[in-house]
């Protein structure tokens, strides 16, 4: 079900405004333990409530441990409490029987460390399958020949498969649980497998889903998961897995209800998601709040996805497509989801990371940068600043955690284009007003004022402001009764950053758009005092009986406001805001407010650490900046950044003031180090062409019958997946004796695949790929000089393989569905011209000769088989050539240059390397460093160009 928003207006404007009182809603817990509860309001751990605030990030895209700590740091700085992972089952297991968690990135448990470190809790989703716009949706190849039934359901030989996996996985994840000191407080079954209703609505049951849910739990359960249990429903209709909507306790139901919703679709190929969304016109916003409803009214509105930005289909834009969702489109989705008494969201993605090796599946290429809003090469940008002043506001909306919905509609302003949802803290009476234009597709400009009723009566707010203002694309959170630690903030037109109560009253900060004014009505405050003015104008302090009434405008800048009582309210422009940070003084993913300070300046604050008298913060700045913590100057008379001392003075309004100077490396300086590649060495890479090669060693390609689903036209079964190939490009050598004219071939790589043939080392043709099409077939001729009359003819088609689809095309074989030749009485439609096939894939096939960079990093091309991409090889015997040079005939070539690189101690930089190649070249380029496979450029197909590198594959220094 979908509503615009104006439709909402339809729905609720009949409501009245009522004051929520407290219902008697039902306290639940997993019946194991009750370290994990929740109820209708919010999730509750170790007895306290939490705003469920967290991001999505995949270790298996960032395979250098080292990074993760990074990352995450990263995650929690944005004010995120919880951070998810999905587990790759194809990454950790090679073949049937075996799994790898302990070489390299397979090993993840320094996740847990970090998390537990930093505070953040984590919600962990293993499978089995997982989607993630990776190979087969993260089952592992072999997984994939129909050996193993239709998958994703009871059958006893796909039960067999997963659950060795399932159980290791659920075994390791299970030590970390809050049941026993660690920080994973759920653990998701399944992905998006709505499926348990053949139909939602009379709720009938589909019994094989049902059984394969409960056999998941069952081993989740036995092996050692006491925490509770979620699954992410789809889309709004599917209903499934909860406990509240399965009133004839049918079964396979989850602890929790979650729901994944993509509003503005999950590609930057907005046509790739009419058939979800529809053509809905930008900024649509949806009814959430019916669904939680209906489908879990009892437990917390949970989106166990989000989204978090959108993956690059092939043929996408270079860079990914940020605009789509940027600031305004974070600030304006995720207020509204607070507006739809939403109390957990994990937005899917905080960190895409990079589709190395064979990570990705058919339609995406090398770069899952998702345009997050941490980037593919870790950089922060405007979209992580504007997360961020939300994150800090949830964190300091404590009375979040318990609110119902107070009512809805045009009728709270005096504009009837701004429409609010109106939540209230039913324990507190706390009031939040999410305003938004009434048709969020509008960009119009709209001023208003609100009516709030608080605990002093009720008031058109602002009273001495200028109107608050709606500009555009925009949504904000006005408050009332709102408490600030210890205090009460009556009233507020001005959005609230962050509060923090370290060892004074509190500072809040208070933002508004650049130039905007706002008021605020502080409880028990008396005589305000500017004490800084940074771009503030017509500040005016009404006094009244019970407090203080401010109103201000704010131009550039941040200024600071005292009261008698204590209070400090920081008033900023966005740009101020987004140089403020709030680092936490605990590792209490809760993060109490007297656990936290204020920093302002640098480009990233990570860590901060009270030791005795000394401050010690860590941090990341790209120029010269100011670095001011609110912290009494009594509290802190040393200060470091880094570990480096650093001299400050204390400001007359409770701050001290340190500089950073720029440091000395700046991007240009980099840069100008950075090496030309210009000396390479060059050999040819397919050898397998020529008549003459030996492929005595190679798999003879001889099944006659197949469990594939999908039966080729001709045999033997030419599917790689059977002969224990499952990534990268695939090699056919196909032999005949005979007159034959041609050859007719269907062969299959997914979508944006190609291929290419020889007779006898003579090219005979290629497909050079299409974003629609899974399948590319051709009639080749053989040019008269190539075929041999008599004797042996070798045929070798090279395909490339674009990974595995998702959902129900995992069975889709990669291979040659029809090889057929073609006159002089060679073929008879049935193939048996071909005397024999033999196939070589990637070097081992599922022996996992290569555990650290794992299964999935190489194919079967003559460099990848024999190590010409590993960096001991020694090319000292080859010609010299460049890549640059370009090649005539149609081949493969290997290119081999050294980089030397030093990037000074000290610096954080991400470098990429940049493949061209104007769009009509028929080219497939793939990208070594180090041995693993950083990028993947087909300019007919896709428009990549620059491929970033991490430290730890590449060596930066
Ligand atoms: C949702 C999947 O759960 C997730 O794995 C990923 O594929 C994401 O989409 C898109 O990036 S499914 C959603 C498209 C309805």
């Amino acid at each position: 079900m979908r509503f615009s928003i104006t439709s909402l207006l339809v729905l609720f404007q009949l409501c009245s405004v009522f004051t929520a009182a407290q219902q008697q809603w039902p306290l639940h817990n997993d019946g194991q333990n009750d370290v994990v509860q929740w109820d209708h309001y919010s999730v509750i751990i170790n007895g306290e409530r939490i705003f469920i605030w967290s991001g999505e990030m995949h270790y298996w895209r960032i395979p250098v441990p080292e990074l993760w700590v990074d990352v995450l740091q990263k995650v929690k700085a944005a004010g995120f409490n919880c951070v998810s992972f999905y587990a790759h089952w194809g990454f950790h297991s090679p073949s049937d029987g075996k799994l790898d968690f302990e070489n390299g990135a397979h090993n993840f448990t320094s996740l847990f460390t970090i998390a537990k470190d930093l505070g953040l809790y984590i919600l962990f989703r293993p499978g089995p399958y997982i989607n993630a716009e990776t190979t087969a949706g993260g089952f592992p190849g072999w997984l994939t020949t129909g050996d193993y039934g239709t998958l994703r359901n009871n059958d006893t030989r796909y039960t067999a498969a997963w659950t060795p996996y399932f159980d290791r996985i659920s075994e390791i994840v299970g030590e970390h649980a809050v049941t026993r000191g660690g920080n994973v407080f759920l653990y998701q079954i399944e992905n998006e497998y709505g499926e348990q209703w053949t139909d939602a609505a009379t709720r009938t049951p589909n019994e094989t889903a049902i059984a394969y849910m409960e056999l998941l739990e069952a081993a989740a359960n036995r092996s050692g998961i006491n925490i509770p249990t979620i699954h992410n429903n789809p889309n709004l209709g599917t209903l499934s897995w909860s406990m509240d909507y399965d009133i004839n306790h049918v079964g396979g139901d989850t602890d929790l209800y979650g729901l994944d919703h993509y509003p503005s679709c999950w590609s930057c190929n907005l046509e790739e998601c009419t058939s979800v969304n529809g053509a809905l016109p930008d900024f649509t916003l949806f009814d959430y709040y019916t669904n939680f409803q209906e489908a879990a009214p009892t437990q917390p509105s949970f989106f166990a996805e989000f989204q978090g930005g959108a993956y690059n289909p092939w043929n996408g834009p270079a860079g990914g497509c940020v605009s789509n969702t940027g600031p305004s489109w974070v600030n304006v989705f995720y207020r509204h989801n607070i507006g739809q008494k939403v109390t957990a969201q994990n937005i899917y993605m905080v960190f895409g990371g990079t589709n190395w090796g064979g990570l990705a599946f058919p339609s995406v290429g090398t770069s899952y940068d998702y345009s997050a809003p941490i980037s593919e090469s870790r950089l922060l940008g405007d979209k992580y600043s504007e997360l961020k002043l939300l994150s800090y506001f949830i964190r300091a909306a404590k009375e979040l955690t318990m609110v119902e919905r107070a009512g809805n509609g045009t009728n709270f302003t005096n504009n009837a284009a701004v429409f609010t949802q109106v939540l209230e803290n039913v324990q507190t009476h706390a009031r939040f007003y999410v305003t938004v234009h009434t048709n969020s597709t509008l960009e119009t400009q709209e001023h208003f004022k609100l009516n709030v009723s608080t605990s002093l009566g009720t008031f058109m707010v602002p009273q001495y402001a200028t109107n608050v203002l709606l500009n555009g694309r925009q949504s904000k959170i006005l408050l009332s009764d709102f408490s600030a630690g210890s205090q009460k903030i009556v009233y507020s037109t001005a959005e609230v950053m962050a509060v923090s109560t370290f060892e004074t009253s509190p500072t809040i900060v208070f933002w508004v758009p650049t130039g905007e004014s706002g008021e605020f009505y502080l409880e028990g405050a008396q005589h305000g005092s500017v004490m800084k003015c940074q771009g503030c104008s017509s500040v005016g302090f009404h006094q009244t009986q019970h407090g203080v009434i401010t109103s201000f405008t704010q131009g550039a800048g941040f200024s600071v406001f005292k009261y008698g009582n204590g209070v400090t309210a920081i008033i900023a422009d966005r740009t101020a805001a987004y140089t403020f940070w709030q680092p936490t003084l605990t590792n209490d993913p809760h993060v109490p407010l007297n656990s936290t300070i204020l920093v302002a300046g640098p480009h990233l604050i990570r860590t901060a650490e009270i030791d005795g008298d000394t401050l010690a913060l860590t941090g990341d700045y790209n120029t010269t900046t100011p670095l001011e913590v609110f912290i009494p100057s009594t509290r802190c008379t040393h200060l470091t950044f880094n570990g480096n001392p650093l001299s400050f003075h204390a400001t007359p309004y409770g701050s001290i003031i340190a500089h950073l100077t720029a440091p000395a490396h700046t991007i240009a300086s980099i840069n100008a180090t950075l090496p030309i590649l210009s000396t390479w060495k060059v050999a040819d890479g397919l050898p397998e062409r020529l008549a003459t090669y030996n492929d005595t060693n190679w798999v003879l390609a001889n099944h006659t019958r197949t469990s594939n689903p999908n039966p080729p036209a001709t045999y033997p079964v030419l599917y790689a997946d059977e002969y224990g190939f499952h990534t990268g490009p695939i090699l056919w050598r196909g032999r005949f004796s005979g007159a034959a004219t041609g050859v007719f071939l269907n062969v299959i790589g997914g979508t944006s695949s190609g291929w290419s043939a020889w007779l006898n080392g003579v090219w005979i043709g290629s497909s050079y790929g299409n974003v629609s099409l899974a399948a590319t077939n051709a009639t080749l001729d053989f040019p008269g000089a190539a075929v041999k009359s008599t004797g042996e003819n070798v045929l070798l088609v090279l395909q490339d393989n674009m990974g595995h689809d998702e959902t129900t095309g995992v069975l889709n074989p990669r291979g040659i569905a029809n090889a057929t030749l073609i006159g002089g009485g060679g073929g008879n439609g049935a193939g048996l011209g071909f005397s024999s096939w033999r196939v070589q894939g990637n070097a081992g096939g599922e022996k996992d000769i290569d555990p650290v960079r794992g299964p999935l990093n190489e194919g079967g091309l003559h460099a990848e088989r024999l190590g010409w991409h590993l960096p001991g090889f020694d090319d000292g015997d080859w010609a010299v050539g460049s890549p640059e040079e370009g090649f005539g005939e149609a081949g493969a070539r290997f290119y081999r240059t050294v980089v030397p690189l030093r990037i000074p101690e000290g610096v954080d930089v991400s470098l990429a390397f940049e493949l061209g190649g104007a769009r009509e070249s028929r080219l497939r380029a793939q990208l070594y460093v180090n041995g693993y496979q950083f990028g993947k450029r087909i300019p007919w197909v896709g428009n990549q160009v620059e491929f970033p590198v991490f430290p730890g594959i590449l060596n930066y220094k």
